[in-house]
Parts: structure tokens; sequence; C-alpha cells
């Protein structure tokens, strides 16, 4: 009965399996060939009589579609099998390139100052940020009743006062230049590169933490001259040969007589501008002849030895060497306005 011969066939169809490419299409032979069992039984149908012709047709064609979907569904298996078995990563493609991001611009300007300093003998000294009242105020001459030593202008751990001596954090490195007074005899020549800390509310021109860079050069004879001269030096190679000096009579507890150094703006070169308000001039540094009390309270001889001593801020250099307006975008490290400087490691 042609009939249980094509039902058997739908069942066999069924349960075929294969695991490989041959399998299927021996299979796909066998069932769906020119000499396969569909064509066979096809030739068959012609002798079924009127009859029976529509349930045979219909299994024939369920015959059919049965063994189409189990080659299709075996052909997939294959395929996927395949798939997961590829590699998912090519293992010899070179690594993605990582970004090395560039230098921070007050690190270039605090590298650059600190070059120019010791080609003319300077050495870096360095010291704590977290201070005490001695360091960073009574052994650099502040009187008792300075402002600065008041709450509002400087930052001062709490309960941290030790035998008198109020901890704090350091409003300026000069800190680190009495450290060395009195562990060193003159002749002394540093820079002091370091962050600092003032109470100050933070504007486009202000900001609590910032960076310093301070000198100091103690030796016999040591004149304001000499402190003209070294500063002159220093600014042309900043700012180029080009670049001039005005000094303005000013005041520091640590320094006597005391200064306060512009340049010629390096926008108009003097001419006026809106950078220099029209002045001419920038203002740069303090600086100044530091006061004898300063070397006795830290154990120099001030009728042997004498010295000079400045102050810059590195954020304020930097800003007039980018034209960078705002202050607080040294501190906000947004990767837009650091990739702006293209010096990379
Ligand atoms: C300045 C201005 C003037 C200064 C003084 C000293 C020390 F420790 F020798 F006394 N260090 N730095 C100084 C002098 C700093 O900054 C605006």
């Amino acid at each position: 009965m042609i009939k249980d011969s094509i039902k058997e066939y739908i069942e066999k169809a069924k349960k075929l399996s294969a695991s490989t490419k041959e399998e299927i299409e021996n299979a796909r032979i066998e069932f769906l060939g020119k000499k396969g069992v569909m064509n066979e039984l096809f030739a068959q149908f012609k002798t079924v009589p009127n009859e029976e012709r529509k349930e045979i047709g219909i299994l024939l064609n369920e015959l059919k579609t049965t063994v189409q979907e189990k080659i299709d569904s075996l052909k997939e298996a294959i395929a996927e099998k395949q798939e997961s078995m590829k590699p998912k990563e090519d293992l010899t493609k070179p690594s993605n390139i990582v970004s090395l991001g560039s230098i921070h611009p007050l690190t270039t300007v605090r590298n650059e100052i600190i070059d120019i300093f010791s080609r003319i003998g300077y050495t870096v000294a360095e010291g704590p940020e977290i201070e005490d009242d001695w360091h960073v105020f009574s052994a650099l001459n502040f009187p008792p009743e300075h402002p600065a030593r008041d709450m509002q202008d400087t930052f001062f751990v709490e309960n941290g006062r030790q035998d008198g001596n109020d901890v704090l954090l350091r409003t300026h490195t000069s800190s680190v230049q009495a450290r060395t007074m009195e562990k060193k005899q003159p002749p002394i020549r540093i820079i002091a590169p370091g962050r600092v800390f003032r109470n100050e509310a933070i504007s486009a021109r202000a900001h609590c933490i910032f960076h310093q860079v301070e000198g100091l050069y103690i030796d016999k004879g040591v004149s304001f001259a000499d402190l003209k001269q070294s500063l002159l030096y220093f600014v042309k190679e900043m700012f180029g040969e080009q670049t001039q000096i005005r000094l303005r009579p000013s005041y520091f507890p640590f320094t006597e007589p005391s200064a306060e150094m512009d340049i010629s703006c390096t926008i108009c070169q003097g001419e006026g501008c809106n950078i220099c308000k029209h002045t001419g001039w920038l203002e740069i540094l303090g600086c100044g002849m530091v006061d004898p009390n300063v070397l006795e309270a830290n154990g120099i001889d001030s009728k042997v030895y004498s010295g000079f001593a400045f102050g810059m801020g590195v954020e304020r250099i930097a800003m007039l060497k980018y034209d960078v307006k705002d202050l607080r975008q040294y501190f906000e490290n947004d990767i837009r306005f650091l990739n702006q400087f293209s010096s990379t490691f």
C-alpha cells in the first residue's frame, strides 16, 4: 500500500540525523534525488485510483515538506556548529592604539621654569604640603598678628596643634626654603616648586589650591643687582629675548627690600592691549633681599651672608603663555582642554 509506505517515509524523514555535509547530501539524494524516494512515489501515484488521489496527494506533499524542512534544519545546525568553532577574535590583530594623553600645561610650565634655573646652578628642593606654623610663618618673619595667619586665609588641620605649633596646609613653598636653611649653611641655591593652599573663594583668577615656584640664593656678597640680573635671565629664557622687566617697590614679611616684577606684555610688546589692560606690563612675580631676621631665625649669620628670594605662580605664567582666561580649567581635567596641549610623553 502506497499510503502506508508514505507514512513510514514521513516517520523516517522526521528521524533523519546527520553530522556532516556529506550525510545530509546523501539523505537529500535518497529522498529528493532523481532516483529518490519522492520520484519513485510520484511514479506510483499515477496508478492511484481517483477516489484516493486527494488523500495520497496530501500525504505526498507532507512527506516532501517534512524532508525539505528536516534537511534545512540539519544544514542550519551544522553551520551554527561551525560558526561556534571559529575563533571569535582575530588573535593576530594588532591591539588598538592606547591614548597616552598629554602633559598637563602646569607640568610643562613648571618643568620649563626648573630647566631654566637649573642651567644657572639651582637645584630642586621639596618639602611637606602639611606644615607647621614655624616653617610657614614664624621662621619667615611673619609677626604673630599677621593676617595670613588668620583662619580666613589659611587652612588649619583640626586638633593638629602640637607644643603651641599649629599644623596647617602651606600657603607658600617658602617653608621648603626655611627647612633648607635650617639644615644647610650657604652657599644655598634652590628652587622650590609645589602645591600651596589658601582659603580663598574660587573664581576665574583665584583657586584654593595652586602651584608656586619659589627661589632662594644665599651666599657671601649677594646683591640686589644679582637678583635683578638672574630674573632678567629667567624671563628672557621663558618669554623671549625681547622681554623687558620692571621692578616696583612692594612689601613681603620675609624680604627687605621687596619688589614686584612686571614683564613687558607678551601680546602687544608694550604697546598696550586688553591682556595688559593697556599698561604694556604684566605682573609675574614677587621678590626681594632675604630679611636678616629670616637668616638669623634659620641659623644663618646675617653679618656674613646675604641672599635674595622670589616666588611666582605657575598658573599665572601658564595663563600668559597659553592665553588661558579661566584658571579653573587647569583643575577640571576636561579632556577637550587638556588635548590642546600637544606635548606628549
Ligand atoms: C615671594 C616673594 C618674595 C620668598 C622668600 C623666601 C624665604 F624663604 F627665603 F624667605 N622664599 N621665598 C619670597 C620672597 C617669595 O613670593 C611672591
